[in-house]
């Protein structure tokens, strides 16, 4: 595609400003001439070769565009004739280097960018038009007819719209416009608009109106013209363009984006806070500090603001962006709801939405795996607790006991209102582990069974994991399962102040179970704190006083003086489906201490919502068990549904599809 720009006109309406130089050599803004503009415009917009038609002050113009050192391709064809002739005839002189799609526009002609790449990408021939301006009293108007252009001219009033000599022109359209040229000038009719040689085709062309609305594309023809031009293309460049971005890896598709909005205007770049990246779509590799320092180096980036929600609403009513850029990704699906939002604020300020083809996604999904590799290796995934913690505040973690039920606890997500709630970690509980074993949950199954379903889960996923350390053994026997836990990658071990045979909790009362003395359970997080190797690793120490029925004052002694001891988290345990005794605890606790985490394992006293656990002091919620209960019964469902009738083809509605189980399996 090559640019064709008409210069060869005298420009004499324009007075002092074309005494020594051609009209599209004036200044629209400090330092830029209309013609510098164009060139640069066009250089954005992916061409690379220009025809330029020039008349007077011929050299002046060349040696001009040539100081520009602009990488664009630039031919110039002189119209000697350019005092008797019009640009038909300039057209005609150029007409050898024609042979091509033509962007075709008067030199004297200003316009935004957007009016350009709209131009540029149309998929036909067409004129830029605006049905939002009154006629023009001099300028060019074109009449429509069956939604194509078929006439053009400056004394067309009748059913006309305004228009501005501005086009795309496919070569084949073009080609019938440059015979016609080709015709009147050979005839000697060279004083007229090229458009008169187009008007005879009468539609044939296939020019279609292109409406740009209120956007700019004016010719400059007198200095009036001018301060208007340059009032407006200040304006423009005062225009803020907001888009925002979670993006901890940039590439192409990001970068692409910019570009274009910083085509529009002053580019304001909003960076996601780590905890709506960390909730809504998974830990970030890197945090916000570095993230925002990465924006700000992008040359022509304006300002970078953070967005601490995954609505745009403060931002948008902070700031007031005139454009607001974003992929059109966003159009359906789970984000469509803030799209939504954002297309209702900006409507209350006049204010608008630009969406770009959302192309990267093959780019995208390879990144994303990545990420994903990254995210899993032991080191990184062991701080990830810790950090989501501090990003977070609170997080909720899910059962897992084989890698088919940790890709659930990976994968599970679930939309609404624009955002996505997922688990944030995994607990690989001893009750699910032993179950799946088809063992009783007495520490029977040993510690080299527990890693390789620790090793089974990591293979495949990248949350964070929490183990269940039962008792945590003898304590010459905990250094080591510390250490071993550690170097897998898993991030924090609760051990629970019993001692001798452990029995599953939820028993209580109704089984023999020890409690371990606060001195000897002491004694064993000191020695865990002492062994671990890493800053990341934490150990909670879980009490079980409420359980074993010793009383809130017991249990709190214990809180704290395990916390003494070292203990990086405190888990208290309850099998009452009344939540008063938990919350009692909660708040002895968070009145003399609020930093340290509460673990809290909500299996009977399953009422009380997320938010109030957090609100009151809590700051991780385990669903311990949860997969293995609701899984083990289908399947005794699905047995015995094929011995009932001596076939599967019962069972099939209650399976899951083979191509969903495929889906859920990465890499397959
Ligand atoms: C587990 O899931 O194994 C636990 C929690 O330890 S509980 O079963 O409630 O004791
Ligand atoms: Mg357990």
């Amino acid at each position: 595609m090559k640019a064709l720009i008409l210069n060869s006109g005298m420009g004499k309406r324009m007075g002092v400003y074309t005494k020594n130089q051609p009209k599209c050599m004036t200044e629209i803004s400090p330092s830029v001439t209309i013609i510098s503009r164009q060139l640069k415009q066009l250089v954005d917009a992916g061409i690379k070769e220009v025809v330029m038609t020039t008349g007077a002050f011929d050299s002046v113009l060349m040696d001009y565009c040539e100081s520009l050192d602009l990488p664009i391709d630039i031919s110039y064809v002189k119209n000697t004739r350019f005092k008797e002739t019009n640009y038909i005839y300039s057209i005609y002189c150029a007409r050898e280097e024609l042979d091509d799609d033509i962007i075709l526009m008067h030199g004297d002609l200003v316009f935004e960018n957007e009016v350009l790449d709209n131009v540029v990408n149309s998929e036909t021939s067409c004129m830029v038009v605006s049905s939002s301006l009154p006629l023009p009293e001099k300028d060019f108007k074109a009449v429509i007819k069956e939604k194509k252009i078929t006439q053009i001219g400056v004394d067309l009033f009748n059913k006309s719209i305004a228009a501005q000599p501005l086009y795309k022109l496919k070569k084949e359209d073009w080609r019938k416009w440059l015979d016609k040229i080709i015709e009147f000038c050979e005839k000697g009719i060279t004083n007229v608009y090229a458009e008169n040689a187009l008007n005879e085709l009468n539609g044939e062309c296939n020019i279609y109106p292109l409406d740009i609305g209120k956007s700019l594309c004016e010719e400059v023809d007198n200095p009036d013209d001018l301060l208007v031009a340059t009032l407006k293309v200040r304006q423009l460049s005062l225009r803020t363009v907001y888009l925002v971005f979670s993006a901890d890896i940039l590439h192409e598709g990001h970068i692409d984006l910019i570009k274009r909005a910083k085509r529009l205007g002053r580019v304001i770049i909003g960076v996601l806070s780590d905890k709506v990246v960390a909730t809504y779509k998974r830990f970030p590799l890197v945090p916000i500090e570095e993230r925002r320092a990465i924006f700000e180096s992008i040359s022509g980036v304006y300002k970078v603001v953070d967005q601490v929600t995954l609505s745009y609403k403060d931002n948008l009513l902070k700031y007031k962006p005139d454009i607001v850029v974003h992929g059109d990704d966003w159009r359906e699906g789970f984000q469509k709801p803030i799209r939504d939002e954002v297309v209702a604020i900006l409507a209350t300020y006049g204010g608008r939405l630009v969406e770009y083809p959302y192309s990267n996604r093959e780019r995208y999904k390879v990144i994303e795996e990545r990420v994903r590799r990254e995210l899993s290796l032991p080191d990184f995934r062991r701080a990830r607790l810790k950090k989501l913690l501090e990003i977070k505040g609170f997080i909720t973690a899910l059962e897992a006991h084989s890698g088919i039920t940790g890709l659930i606890v990976e994968q599970t997500k679930v939309f609404s209102n624009g955002g996505v709630k997922q688990f944030d970690a995994m607990w690989v509980s001893s009750l699910c582990d032993s179950t799946a074993k088809g063992k009783p949950d007495i520490e029977l199954v040993d510690m080299t069974s527990r890693y390789r379903t620790i090793d089974d889960i990591m293979e495949v996923t990248t949350k964070p994991i929490i183990f269940d350390g039962d008792t945590g053994g003898l304590t010459e026997h905990f250094v080591y399962t510390v250490r071993s836990l550690e170097r897998m990658g898993v991030s924090m071990v609760i051990i629970e102040d019993k001692t001798g045979l452990k029995k599953n909790s939820l028993f209580g009362t109704e089984v023999k179970q020890t409690q371990a003395t606060i001195e000897e359970f002491c004694e064993k997080i000191r020695a865990g704190k002492d062994a671990q190797k890493t800053s990341d690793f934490m150990i909670c120490a879980r009490i079980e006083s409420l359980i074993l029925e010793r009383g809130m004052e017991d249990a709190l002694e214990r809180a704290f003086a395990f916390v003494e001891a070292g203990a990086d988290a405190i888990m208290i345990h309850s099998r009452k489906k009344d939540p008063t005794e938990i919350f009692d605890f909660l708040k002895a606790f968070r009145d003399k201490n609020q930093i340290t985490p509460i673990v809290l394992v909500p299996t009977s006293f399953n009422t009380v919502y997320e938010d109030e656990f957090k609100k009151k002091g809590a700051n991780i919620i385990i669903y311990a068990n949860q997969l293995t209960r609701t899984g083990f019964p289908a399947m005794k469902d699905a047995a015995e549904t094929i011995l009932k009738n001596s076939r599967a083809k019962e069972c099939d509605d209650k399976c899951m599809s083979i191509k969903d189980i495929i889906n859920l399996i990465p890499g397959e």
